[in-house]
């Protein structure tokens, strides 16, 4: 047989020779010609091409509607049919529920990918319902509010997100959507280089000059929020006009109220103005040096102005029936105001989801006939940046929640199973990164743990945290202490490489409280959506639930076994303290996870070629390190060598008894060999209760399949032209 020319070939599972250069050169000769898709196996790899290509467009679309798996160049239309025909029931003993994952470091082309996906299931089950039009502008809408620019991608998502879509008899009826983690502290602070949320630039774009004068936003922009150059900002104000035009279109489309829009700009105009108010201490007293911004402020806010000075400049607090004020100090009073500019912006993006998910939400709840639905991950990527904080922590403890999974599907459950069928199988070996999620998430002693054993303390600081990382985590082989004792710098070996992190600011963003007197004035506010956002309750896993609707009670966390000093003296204290944001979003995974458990997971791996957004370039070290780290060797290996077909006794018989021509043969392990002698193929194996096969065994029974009833179909005809 002649060898396969090099970037020829769609299915790497099928190359005879494998190493970590001819992986990479079948990658870049196609990416070379554009063809950015490979499969391994039933996962798809997808290297971002950083330029549009002509590969999505109705003719596409049809061309991958129900197609048979190999006989199309490898597409991510093709994961969305696979998994709709899973969904409907094709897929044998898989469970119907689907869930894609999708991976790949900040800039791989995840968000692009799960719109592709969305795009591409809903022209599969198209009904041209208006549920439908409406699930697709859910993601614009989303990305103006969570995405923004940064270093390593112009549009990166800030946030993770679950996108459950909902099908009864192959129709949407309806999707949800659950958020991981907003980045709130870019709404007050971006790292040099990055940008605000897109939607501030949409804003001063897109909203009519009455508008700005009414919520008092700045004719050029200039806000302490906003730091991006001028220059910039009008280079792509067009742009932005057009984006804003698409969101005020995408929030029409799906449901917002005029008056809700309209609530939410005036909202947003008041966090910018909350920015630019500034303090000065004098003498004993910290007082406002910008009395327009503050005005401006409580006019957005629906509060009044005097108050909204006093919480942010002072403390008040009864004890033993005496009042008692005390003043902040400037810094405290300008984290008071920053505190409160991402509390609003953080609860009006739940709030958004909130109601994009009563919007969507499946009408018609009574129906006799099952519902199903195809999940989607698009989690934020692996970061590394020069200077990382507890965000990134966040984002790459999540990053290493997916691996995990991924290597647990692939690579354990996998070969756990052939053991236990007793199928003749050579261990294929994998890394584990189990060792980092007992890292973090260990307890009593992960860096969760610590951090929230550490923020129960007043007086602690980015310092006091480092060293009790260095002190409980010293001799794990993926903590690594600075060098420098004064330093709050700690660096992780994470399975996509090694991070150095900055502890400082960790306690405040864990506890994420808000000064006294905020809370309740924002309840009181005169913008009802202000005052409705605020009266919710956040959940354990830290979304909103809004007032009026039922919840389940929040359950005490159970006690930690074993307990240390610092741990026995807080014991007390802790049990009435609101969830920290390390726990929730440790909650948030946990959920996701039992979730994914239960459907089937189908992956897409997403690879960045450059390090500088840039189109055709191949950067090899770049992506050989991608390569490596996401194990793809080993899973070209598992998938080559392994059986990713695997039905019943039961369902093999059902589907290929035809071809014994005995209608009745029963389910069982002899039948099952009977069949797969009779077909002549080599390479499968029939273990204790099912039968093991590799797809092009599939797609040569189908073929016979056809054949037999062919055959039939002319011995019909015959019969029936004899008889006339
Ligand atoms: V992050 O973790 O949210 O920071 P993502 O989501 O992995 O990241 P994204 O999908 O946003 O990356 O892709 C980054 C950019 O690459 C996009 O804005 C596009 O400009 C570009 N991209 C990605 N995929 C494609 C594609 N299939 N075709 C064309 C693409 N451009
Ligand atoms: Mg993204």
């Amino acid at each position: 047989m002649e060898e396969p020319k090099i970037g020829e070939v769609d299915d790497l599972t099928v190359l005879a020779k494998l190493d970590e250069k001819i992986l990479l050169n079948e990658l870049r000769v196609r990416y070379e010609n554009d063809r950015i898709y490979t499969y391994v196996g039933d996962i798809l790899v997808a290297i971002n091409p950083f330029k549009k290509l002509n590969l999505y467009d109705k003719q596409y679309c049809t061309k991958y509607k129900l197609s048979k798996k190999g006989s199309l160049p490898p597409h991510i239309f093709a994961v969305a049919d696979a998994t709709y025909q899973n969904m409907l029931g094709y897929g044998g003993s898989l469970p119907r529920n689907q869930c894609i994952l999708i991976s790949g470091e900040s800039g791989a082309g995840k968000t692009e990918s799960t719109k592709l996906l969305i795009k591409q299931l809903i022209e599969l089950c198209k009904g041209n319902t208006q549920l439908e039009q409406q699930i697709l502008q859910v993601n614009p809408l989303l990305e103006a509010f969570g995405n923004a620019q940064t270093l390593m991608n112009d549009n990166s998502s800030r946030f993770g997100k679950y996108i459950q879509l909902k099908f009864k008899n192959g129709t949407v009826t309806g999707a949800k959507i659950s958020e991981y983690l907003l980045e709130k502290s870019r709404v007050v602070q971006q790292n040099k280089g990055e940008e605000n949320f897109h939607i501030f630039y949409y804003m001063f774009a897109g909203l009519s000059p009455e508008q700005k004068t009414n919520f008092g936003l700045d004719s050029n922009n200039v806000h302490r929020y906003v730091t991006t150059a001028q220059s910039s900002v009008k280079a792509k104000l067009a742009s932005y006009q057009q984006d804003y035009e698409e969101l005020v279109n995408a929030m029409d489309m799906v449901g917002f109220l005029e008056e809700e829009q309209e609530n939410m700009f005036r909202i947003l105009c008041g966090v910018l103005n909350t920015g630019d108010i500034t303090f000065q201490q004098q003498d004993e007293d910290i007082i406002n040096t910008n009395n327009k911004a503050l005005s401006l402020t409580a006019e957005c806010l629906g509060l009044d102005a005097s108050e909204v000075l006093d919480t942010l400049t002072c403390s008040v607090a009864v004890t033993r029936g005496e009042v008692v004020k005390r003043n902040y100090t400037k810094s405290q009073a300008e984290d008071a105001r920053d505190a409160l500019a991402k509390a609003i912006y953080g609860r009006l993006f739940s709030w958004i989801i909130n109601k994009v998910n009563s919007l969507l939400a499946p009408k018609d709840l009574s129906g006799q006939t099952e519902t199903n639905e195809i999940g989607i991950l698009d989690i934020f990527g692996f970061e590394h940046f020069e200077k990382n904080s507890f965000e990134q922590a966040c984002i790459n403890l999540a990053n290493e929640q997916l691996q995990f999974f991924f290597n647990k599907h692939i690579f354990m459950l996998e070969q756990e199973e052939y053991k236990k069928e007793g199928v003749d199988w050579k261990e294929i070996t994998f890394v584990d990164n189990q060792p980092l999620l007992d890292l973090f998430l260990g307890r009593p002693i992960g860096l969760l743990a610590l951090l929230d054993e550490e923020s129960q303390f007043p007086q602690g600081s980015g310092h006091s945290l480092v060293q009790k990382f260095n002190k409980n985590l010293a001799g794990n082989r993926y903590f690594l202490t600075a060098k420098n004792s004064h330093s709050n710098n700690f660096t992780i070996s994470h399975y996509a490489g090694k991070v150095v992190y900055d502890s400082s600011g960790w306690l405040e963003k864990n506890r994420d409280t808000m000064p006294p007197g905020l809370m309740e004035m924002l309840q009181r506010s005169e913008n009802s959506l202000l005052s409705v956002i605020f009266k919710g309750k956040l959940t354990r896993t830290g979304t909103l639930a809004l007032q009026g609707r039922s919840r389940k009670s929040m359950k005490s966390r159970r006690s930690t076994g074993r307990t240390r000093p610092d741990a026995a003296r807080l014991n007390k204290a802790t049990k009435e303290r609101k969830l920290t944001v390390g726990a929730q979003f440790k909650n948030s995974l946990q959920v996701l996870m039992e979730r994914m458990t239960t459907s089937n997971p189908v992956f897409v791996r997403c690879i960045k070629p450059n390090n500088q957004k840039a189109p055709s370039c191949f950067d090899g070290p770049y992506v050989t390190a991608q390569l490596l780290y996401t194990g793809m060797l080993e899973t070209i290996n598992i998938r080559r060598e392994g059986f990713a077909v695997r039905p019943t006794f039961q369902e093999f018989v059902d589907k290929y008894k035809i071809l014994l021509v005995d209608s009745k043969a029963a389910g069982d392990r002899a039948n099952c060999e009977r069949i797969l002698k009779k077909t002549g193929l080599q390479g499968w194996h029939v273990g204790k209760t099912k039968v093991f096969l590799k797809y092009h065994h599939l797609d040569a029974l189908a073929d016979q399949l056809q054949s037999v009833a062919q055959a039939v179909l002319h011995l019909q005809r015959g019969v029936r032209g004899f008889l006339a």
